[in-house]
């Protein structure tokens, strides 16, 4: 009783001193390299933030597998699109990278863009925390960003309906085929007591060494056991291969699991790609700022302007650069985007041909929220992330970031 109450009254303090966003699901817990440098989701939009148990929700958007992938990890030979939820609270209906169906794994480059699509039902209803997710082998599940969902209703509605190939309707695939397989279970557990009970009713273990020790082990197995024994063996032989022939029937046409991976090409890349190289990377611990000191080469013909800062899902946009705040939808997590933005102390745009050496800095409390401060002891020290160019027309370049960073302690 006593425990009951202490609990009680450490889970309200922990309830009263906690925001919403503490509900997550652990996605801060993940090392800060393998969020600032694996798979940089970007233009993930949720088409709603509310539905009914067997309602759908689409998640779409696209995502860069990092060209400085950490040397820790494992290469992306074997990719799985999935979704970051709290347990399986939505049915993943459909998934589709570049338009091909995701539903096996494949192997996908670095360097590269993907478009991705997963369609979601609502299963169970709740306050739920969805991400798009790509699960690498080896390197584990690298979390889009989040986006609060609701879903209500009853549980016990949900229904996952389907048609087979050979045209079998499936009222619901949650509870299809549960009988059998309960009926099979009971068989062969009543089978394995049987067995077990005919020989567990005799005097056991010291009897049995004593039997051995004396060299009456023929005493220990009559001719009854025998007979049971054959009578077992043939009997299990015999529903093995009958179910198995009913089962056939049942079901004439089957299609084993599929083992085999998915190929999709990636997105076309850009003609002349922006390049930035990181001269000096610091993290001013007081100051909450992380200050990128980067040479800009802008191959094209026009010129461009920085609009945004993405790193971990973070989103640091250049609030005077309309083009950039344009592609901030208005239901955007606001988590994930840094009040101030993004700082540029020279904005002026980059020339055609143009090498600019220039500051970039991101400044917000939310290094500190996400913990991504822990970088700084990560051994390899390297920070990583996507600069987002745009031109007078609004036109978007992607340019990958990284570099070392060093941690700054002394204000200045
Ligand atoms: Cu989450």
């Amino acid at each position: 009783m006593r425990i009951e109450a202490g609990l009680k009254c450490w889970l309200t303090l922990v309830l009263l001193l906690s925001g919403h966003a503490v509900w997550a699901h652990g996605e801060r817990n993940q090392e800060p390299f393998l969020r600032m440098r694996t798979a940089q989701f970007y233009d993930v939009h949720w088409t709603t933030e509310k539905i009914a148990v067997n309602e759908n929700v689409v998640v779409s958007g696209r995502f860069r597998l990092f060209e400085d992938w950490p040397a820790n990890l494992p290469q992306p030979d074997r990719v799985f699109l999935g979704n970051g939820t709290p347990g399986p609270v939505l049915a993943r209906v459909e998934s589709y990278i570049n338009g091909a169906p995701a539903i096996q794994s494949g192997r996908l480059q670095l360097n590269r863009d993907y478009e991705f699509k997963t369609v979601l039902k609502g299963r169970i209803p709740g306050r739920h925390h969805v991400h798009p997710m790509v699960n690498v082998e080896g390197a584990g599940p690298l979390l889009g960003p989040g986006q609060w969902l609701d879903v209500t209703g009853d549980h016990r509605d949900f229904k996952l309906s389907l048609t087979t190939v050979d045209g079998t309707h499936i009222d619901n695939l949650e509870t299809w085929g549960v009988d059998t397989v309960l009926r099979w279970e009971g068989f062969w557990i009543l089978m394995a007591l049987t067995f077990a009970g005919w020989w567990l009713r005799r005097p056991l273990l010291m009897t049995r060494l004593r039997a051995l020790e004396l060299g009456h082990e023929e005493a220990l197995i009559t001719r009854a056991d025998r007979r049971f024994g054959a009578i077992f063996l043939v009997l299990t032989v015999l529903v093995v291969f009958g179910a198995a022939t009913w089962t056939e029937q049942k079901y004439p046409r089957t299609i084993p699991l599929q083992a085999g991976q998915f190929r999709v090409e990636p997105l076309p890349r850009e003609a002349q790609e922006i390049v930035v190289t990181v001269k000096r990377a610091t993290y001013d611990v007081p100051g909450r700022s992380m200050k990128l000191n980067v040479t800009i080469h802008n191959p094209l013909d026009r010129p461009v302007q920085v609009g945004e800062f993405m790193t971990s899902n973070l989103r640091f946009v250049n609030h005077a650069l309309p083009a950039a705040m344009a592609r901030v939808a208005a239901n955007y997590p606001a988590d994930l985007l840094p009040r101030t933005g993004l700082t540029l102390p020279d904005a002026t745009p980059i020339a055609p041909h143009e090498t600019r050496s220039m500051l970039i800095e991101a400044t917000d409390a939310v290094w500190e929220t996400e913990r991504l401060t822990s970088l700084l002891s990560d051994p390899d020290n390297r920070v990583g992330g996507l600069l987002f160019f745009y031109d007078a027309a609004g036109q978007r370049a992607i340019a990958n970031v990284s570099g070392a960073i060093v941690p700054v302690f002394v204000g200045s």
